[in-house]
């Protein structure tokens, strides 16, 4: 944000859970000057002074980690943004909360930051009656607050740049109402000209984000919004993580806004493939082939993957990446793996015998290749893929159980008994067994398995 036109792009550190490390994060930022990304954005959402006590500054041997990342990302050339959230529990009139967040933001700025992301995200929706009373709208009370504490920080610094996070923060909130009537435009009206807004897409994890839907967002903000993209974050689903490309954006997206950074996986060893080809989609002229980008990316990520014994080959690691590829979408291989297994758990199907052997040969080369990462030299790769590729053996085994049962099984009626996956201990546990009480149809909609009448 030094220069206003220039178009950020980059990392936001914004998940739920435990933050990233210093060494991690300097190894981003290694990646990043190497790819041509320019703006970190630190806004773990558990440093607790970021949220649940946004009211107290930092001690000293904290400033000193937050003063060497700040550090780090000058001698690197990049952007660094410090995000904030007093949204939980600010009282929008009283001037002590905005005088306590001018100290935190005044803090950060003795430590060389001169860029400020203030959030409105994931807070409850709602005032206190005095703030109701003074402000009229949610959206008022969030832009005299942020436009303040512009101002004053200008005083300290004409060089200060603001991003903003509203609380309807997609276009799925906004049709719910999230934020109160009106919410948007307000923002578009009184919010500082030279402040960024934060916009995700018309979901929290947007499959697409189109050109119509930026520029309808462009004229509500009255300026060009800041993508905070969660296509890659997988902290609202411990299963998974996602290492497919960046996709589901035009290349035309890039003129409409003013910057695009990714919300990552938690696990920050997982997120090459999603930041590299980020970095790709922002300096790709010409036709943007995700599937591509995927495929180069994948192979500058191989050599990660050395281990003790065995090298991994290039199909086996997109075979895996293709099983943790998007929210919304299984990679090719993944999806032909699915296709196969459904047939073959229809013992009438044609060509039975073909799909069945496609599948046991699929089946055991992924399980080999999670045996064998098992033995990966980068123990932090490991240790972020274990518990996945433990869940995805263990179900490849049980599939290949259960087929091998049909093929041997003398009475359509019989039923299986596994005798190593057993009920209670397998896919045992309070969470899986309140979710086989909802089935999800396949238009998405729920039913319980249970009949139940209208609630009383
Ligand atoms: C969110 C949160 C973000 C979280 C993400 C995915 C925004 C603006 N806020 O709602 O911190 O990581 O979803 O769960 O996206």
């Amino acid at each position: 944000m030094t220069e206003q036109s220039e178009f950020m792009s980059g990392v936001i550190e914004g998940f739920y859970g435990e933050p990233w490390t210093q060494g991690e994060r300097f190894e981003l930022f290694g990646q990043m000057s190497r790819w041509g990304l320019n703006t970190y954005f630190y806004g773990p959402k558990d440093d607790l002074k970021h949220r649940a006590i946004w009211r107290e500054c930092y001690t000293n041997p904290e400033t000193e980690w937050l003063g060497s990342v700040i550090q780090e990302c000058a001698t690197h050339g990049i952007r660094f943004i410090y995000g904030i959230g007093p949204g939980l529990d600010i009282r929008y009139s009283n001037p002590v909360d905005i005088e306590l967040l001018q100290l935190r933001l005044e803090q950060l700025l003795s430590l060389g930051c001169q860029n400020f992301a203030i959030l409105f995200d994931d807070i409850p929706d709602g005032m206190d009656a005095d703030d109701a009373k003074r402000f009229g709208s949610f959206a008022s009370a969030q832009c005299h607050v942020t436009n303040a504490l512009l101002l004053r920080m200008r005083e300290r610094c004409p060089q200060v740049k603001f991003c903003f996070c509203p609380t309807p923060y997609c276009g799925r909130m906004v049709a719910a109402g999230l934020g109160g009537e009106g919410y948007l435009e307000t923002l578009g009206e009184h919010l500082d000209s030279e402040i960024e807004i934060f916009w995700t897409g018309p979901e929290i994890i947007s499959q697409e984000i189109t050109v119509s839907h930026i520029l309808e967002m462009q004229r509500l903000f009255r300026r060009k919004p800041l993508i905070w993209d969660n296509l890659h974050a997988n902290d609202y689903d411990g299963r998974r993580f996602f290492c497919g490309p960046y996709s589901g954006r035009s290349p035309e997206l890039r003129n409409l806004v003013s910057g695009i950074l990714s919300n990552p996986n938690n696990e920050f060893p997982l997120n090459y493939v999603p930041l590299c080809t980020l970095a790709m989609f922002v300096h790709n002229t010409g036709y943007w082939d995700a599937r591509a980008a995927y495929l180069a990316a994948m192979k500058d990520w191989l050599p990660q993957f050395t281990t003790l014994h065995h090298s991994i080959p290039l199909d086996d690691l997109v075979l895996l990446g293709d099983c943790y590829y998007l929210p919304q979408e299984e990679g090719f291989h993944a999806e032909a793996l699915y296709q196969t297994v459904e047939t073959v758990l229809d013992p009438s199907a044609d060509d039975w015998m073909v799909h069945f052997h496609h599948f046991r040969e699929q089946s055991s080369r992924l399980k080999t290749l999670c045996f064998r990462l098992t033995e990966l030299r980068h123990r932090r790769l490991f240790y972020a893929l274990s518990r996945r590729i433990w869940e995805l053996r263990e179900e490849l085994d049980f599939l290949e159980r259960y087929v091998a049962f049909l093929t041997t099984r003398k009475d359509p009626k019989e039923l299986f008994h596994p005798e190593v996956h057993l009920a209670g201990t397998y896919r045992g546990g309070i969470v899986p067994r309140l979710q086989r009480l909802l089935n999800r149809q396949v238009d998405g909609t729920f039913q319980t398995t249970s009949p139940v009448s209208s609630v009383p």
